[in-house]
């Protein structure tokens, strides 16, 4: 017989267990009626004298996907999800936790408030409340520490790192793995359990930890935090569950968790989670279905094309890289074996896997071996002329049905297109460097591209582990468009009076990993001066150009590799050059600036403003979809704060 507890938790007896199932898609999230149910059965169980024992699991793929995020910011109905978990762990029946899949969050929560834990093999867990601005609120930096330890409870609260079952049995965090049927062995261990006093977490002492290894991993985090209050406030509650009772850590842990709840940060991270959720959804796509792509081709092995080779391999394709020569492709083929094997050097990779994705990598310089290949990347030298022959040479090779992928960063994809006889089969997936590693995929939309032809770009980012963002064309498409517009106003500022360390301490203590400066310099300029180049005989002479950077090339300064470009870079480490500073005040001089003093409200203002500024342009011109599409660009290829929510969002746009 079924029990109906709510509307998405729902109970049946077995073998005198009562087995409680959470089954509110998509997550099984804690929503309202969820902790109400949950509440609701743990009450039934208590007062039917026939069941020894509860078991909680969740439906579908999810154990529970923590608190329910869209609840954020109204009014919390009760029971709220800290009296839920205080009614499961004070049950006198044994409670086990059936984790079947992802438990996160308040997932996790509920999974620790329970007796006794049983994960699938399959089953992660994490508490990722920093990455979306806040702490756990329901527990979390209090019970994990009883069962793992300070330090590693502390280190998982603070970065939100994903744990597999295996290592969460390690820790301590749960007491077994499944192995065979993970809901009958959690049957089995109610009914073992029963009449036995519940091994309450919430009554467990803290083991004692070494504070020098608390320090040493305290260091680590924060340096990565930036600016981002949650993992320090998330360190400090897991350190003081060492101290504290049990309730005075938990009433610290819930005012922490409401203050930051509704903090700046906090609605800048939520938009940007829900920004990432829309970026995939076009309206135009709506019930087309991709195409199927198993073999990927992928025509020049330098850096770009050897990172997406291997982002192709980890998402489980077939790959076959094509260079001109045999050398070469000889050259990519041990390129993209260096980087599978740096991950296994890190420990990303076991060496069963290296060699099996080795196994699906073809290399030749033979263009005909693309014959069979149902989508092509080209990451050939960004050159209109060569990309367009190649297109056409692949015209004539590649199957009727197969895409043709350019990842240009500037060229106008629609020129590239028009070199074929089927245009409708031309879209750019222009990655971003490291292709294995960086997630951004900016998915371009040509004219003629075909919908399911654009949908297939979609899927098969998703399927490499990427975040697509589809973009019209202009050029530099949302990206590169954006960042133009940075650089051109943090020139402004220097002939204006800032200075580029001055500009780059600013925009870093936003938020930023580097500047604007330090990441020219690390990208090199001479890129961007060759397009200046290319473009100066049309530009508007009325237009106010900069001209330090192009004095900076002229003087051989490229950038970091070159060991001189805004900086001088001796032993690799960034430091001012007055040979720089002398550069842009001869070039103040020339113009007759009065250079002023900037201060650091007025370059984050500015660069911030030019940036929505260009953005404006880019929805005006239909580029981009959504403004929160142009926040999630920036944040992932060009190292926007996160936690600001992207230039279109802190201009109050989204
Ligand atoms: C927390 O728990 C606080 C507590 O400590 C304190 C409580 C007092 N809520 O990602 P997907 C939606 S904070 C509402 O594409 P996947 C999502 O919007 C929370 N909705 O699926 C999307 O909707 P739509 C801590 C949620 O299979 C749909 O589900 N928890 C939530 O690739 C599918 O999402 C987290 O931070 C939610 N919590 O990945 C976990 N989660 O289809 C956040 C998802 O309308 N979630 N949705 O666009 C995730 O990491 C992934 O969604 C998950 C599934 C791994 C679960």
């Amino acid at each position: 017989m079924t029990l109906n507890f709510s509307q998405s938790v729902t109970g049946a007896v077995v073998e005198g267990v009562l087995v409680v199932t959470i089954d509110n898609p998509p997550v099984n999230a804690a929503s309202a009626d969820m902790r109400q149910g949950l509440f609701a059965s743990i009450d039934h169980a208590s007062t039917d004298a026939g069941i020894l024992g509860i078991v909680v699991t969740g439906a579908g793929k999810t154990f529970v996907g923590g608190a329910d995020i869209r609840e954020f910011g109204k009014p919390m109905a009760d029971p709220i999800l800290p009296a839920v978990i205080e009614r499961i762990e004070s049950s006198e029946k044994p409670v086990i936790a059936a984790i079947n899949g992802a438990a996160l969050g308040g997932g996790l929560e509920v999974a620790l408030g329970c007796h006794h834990r049983i994960a699938s093999p399959s089953a992660k867990i994490a508490l990722p409340e920093v990455k979306l601005g806040i702490v756990p609120g329901a527990g979390g930096t209090q019970r994990l520490p009883r069962l793992a330890g300070v330090v590693a409870a502390a280190e998982l609260a603070a970065t939100g790192r994903m744990v597999a079952a295996q290592e969460a049995l390690g820790l301590g965090i749960v007491d077994a793995v499944a192995n065979g049927d993970l809901v009958a062995q959690a049957i089995g261990a109610a009914r073992d359990l029963a009449g036995k006093p519940p091994r309450r977490t919430g009554a467990l002492d803290v083991p004692p930890f070494e504070a020098e290894a608390f320090s040493a991993m305290t260091r680590k985090v924060l340096s990565r935090a930036r600016g981002q209050h949650a993992p320090a406030e998330a360190l400090r509650l897991v350190r003081s569950a060492a101290e504290k009772s049990l309730s005075d850590g938990l009433a610290d842990e819930r005012e922490t968790f409401l203050r930051l709840r509704d903090s700046d940060q906090a609605k800048a991270l939520r938009h940007v989670f829900f920004a990432e959720r829309a970026a995939t959804k076009i309206d135009a796509l709506e019930g087309v279905a991709p195409r199927s792509v198993t073999r990927v081709g992928i025509v020049g092995l330098g850096l770009m094309g050897c990172g997406i080779a291997v982002a192709a391999l980890d998402g489980g394709y077939h790959v076959t890289g094509v260079d001109m020569s045999e050398a070469a492709a000889q050259k990519g083929r041990e390129r993209i074996t260096a980087l599978l094997d740096r991950n296994v050097a890190s420990g990303r990779l076991d060496a069963e896997g290296r060699d099996e994705r080795l196994s699906r990598l073809t290399t030749s310089h033979d263009m005909a071996a693309l014959a069979d290949a149902d989508l092509v990347i080209e990451a050939v030298f960004d050159d209109l002329a060569v990309k367009a022959d190649l297109f056409t040479k692949l015209d004539g090779i590649v199957r009727a049905d197969a895409i043709l992928a350019t990842n240009t960063s500037y060229l106008d994809p629609d020129t590239l297109a028009a070199a074929t006889t089927h245009p409708e089969r031309v879209v750019g997936l222009h990655f971003f460097s490291p292709a294995n590693i960086m997630r951004l995929v900016e998915v371009v939309n040509c004219a003629k591209t075909a919908p399911d032809v654009l949908a297939t770009g979609l899927a098969v980012a998703r399927k490499l582990g990427k975040l697509p963002v589809v973009t019209g064309v202009t050029e530099g498409f949302i990206g590169n468009s954006i960042f133009s517009a940075y650089r051109r106003e943090a020139e402004f500022l220097l002939e204006d009076g800032a200075l580029p360390e001055e500009i780059d301490a600013a925009m870093e203590a936003y938020g930023f990993a580097m500047g604007p400066f330090a990441v020219f310099d690390f990208a090199g300029l001479e890129i961007a001066w060759a397009r200046r180049k290319r473009q100066a005989a049309t530009r508007d002479p009325a237009e106010r150009y900069v001209e330090i950077a192009d004095r900076l090339c002229e003087a051989g300064r490229f950038g970091q590799k070159a060991g001189r470009g805004w900086y001088a870079y001796p032993d690799g480490r960034r430091t001012v050059d007055p040979e720089v500073t002398a550069l842009i005040e001869e070039a103040r001089t020339r113009k007759n600036i009065k250079p002023r003093a900037i201060d650091d409200g007025e370059i984050v203002s500015r660069l911030l403003g030019a940036m929505a500024a260009e953005g404006e342009k880019l929805l005006a011109q239909k580029v981009a979809q959504r403004a929160s599409d142009i926040d999630l660009v920036m944040i992932n290829g060009y190292g926007f704060p996160a936690h600001r929510g992207g230039p279109m969002f802190a201009a109050g746009l989204v």
